[in-house]
């Protein structure tokens, strides 16, 4: 029998791959695989539900890792889903499997970290399943909310002449990321050496305790702004746009100049000789909202600080852009973070 490598086809291809023959059969499907989450109709009333899996070793690492985040950050991550389709989240299950490393006391401070996250967003946790693992530790969340009908919004609406904009800033998780890695290198070639994370405080923050962002889509709601296509950024800016290009099915150009990447973050990330653009287009986890506007909303936009314009849609036929500062403009290619 034929055998492929899963790590030919990369996360999204594999996606693609396990539901290519996915045929929807219930009327009340709404939205299957492929956006932030799917919607359901029932009797009128429509349900969002996400399901996102937390693996040791990839996508946390208990060294630098207090339980009691990781809780924390396991439901943020997927109410952060919820809201990125336009819905609000109001339940979560979650399922574990842990090996004998793990005591009671241990997965206490973990849910305790995911009820101050249930507690914190308004959402119920009711059930789940536990299991024991012969190695490290895996959560899934799977995070149900309620959208008024018709209401979501996918990642496939965007048309041409749309603004494109982001919530707060880009690529502190990585830059937190990378920091906790260097450190941990540092801590195994020479233990004892005890890292100075006081001035990184934002972006390891912004790595071990995300929050969702519940204030820009009540925001939204408030001011009567209805995104035409609006996603997470889990993975990283450039990739995130592209998924709304190809969904969409348009262009899109951006402007390097207006990417919001926080001071500390830059500073940072200057330290290490890195390129702060590079990180917010490559990095992932900063768990902002992406998404689209028609042009006639962008007045009421603006006066919302915690929301930039960074670029416009295009037609399909011009491929996604980005304009450097210095007025160079260059392809836009699928730098995010990818499971190998
Ligand atoms: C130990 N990381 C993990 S998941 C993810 C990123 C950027 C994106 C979203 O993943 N290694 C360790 N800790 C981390 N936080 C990362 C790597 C980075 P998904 O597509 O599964 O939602």
């Amino acid at each position: 029998m034929e055998r492929t490598e899963v790590n030919t086809l990369g996360e999204f291809g594999l996606i693609d791959h396990l539901t290519r023959n996915n045929e929807t059969k219930q009327a009340s499907t709404l939205l299957s695989v492929g956006d932030d989450a799917a919607v359901i109709d029932h009797f009128g009333k429509q349900t969002v539900i996400s399901t996102d899996l937390l693996v040791d070793g990839v996508h946390f690492d208990l060294m630098y890792t207090p339980l009691k985040h990781l809780g924390y950050k396991s439901i943020v991550v997927n109410l952060s889903d919820i809201y990125a389709m336009n819905a609000t989240p109001t339940h979560v299950t979650v399922s574990i499997a842990f090996s004998n490393r793990f005591s009671v006391e241990a997965l206490d401070e973990l849910y305790e970290g995911m009820y101050a996250a249930c507690e914190k967003y308004n959402v119920d946790l009711i059930g789940g399943d536990t299991s024991t693992s012969p190695k490290g530790l895996v959560i899934s969340v799977t995070a149900v909310g309620e959208v008024t009908p018709n209401e979501f919004v996918t990642r496939s609406g965007a048309k041409k002449g749309d603004l494109i904009c982001v919530s707060g800033y880009l690529g502190g998780a990585y830059l937190g990321l990378t920091l906790l890695e260097r450190e941990k290198k540092i801590f195994l070639e020479s233990p004892g050496v005890q890292p100075d994370l006081e001035n990184e405080a934002y972006i390891v923050g912004k790595l071990l305790k995300p929050e969702a962002r519940k204030d820009v889509i009540e925001w939204l709601a408030e001011n009567n702004i209805k995104p035409t296509s609006m996603m997470d950024v889990s993975d990283g800016l450039s990739s995130e746009v592209l998924h709304i290009c190809k969904q969409s099915q348009c262009g899109a150009v951006l402007y390097e100049e207006k990417i919001p990447v926080h001071n500390d973050a830059r500073q940072f990330a200057y330290k290490l000789e890195l390129d702060p653009t590079a990180c917010a287009l490559s990095g992932g986890e900063d768990y902002e909202l992406l998404f689209t506007i028609d042009q006639s909303d962008y007045e009421k936009m603006v006066l919302n600080e915690e929301v930039s314009v960074i670029g416009y849609i295009t037609e399909p036929e011009k491929k996604p852009t980005i304009i450097t500062k210095g007025g160079n403009t260059y392809d836009l290619i699928a730098q995010g973070w990818q499971h190998q």
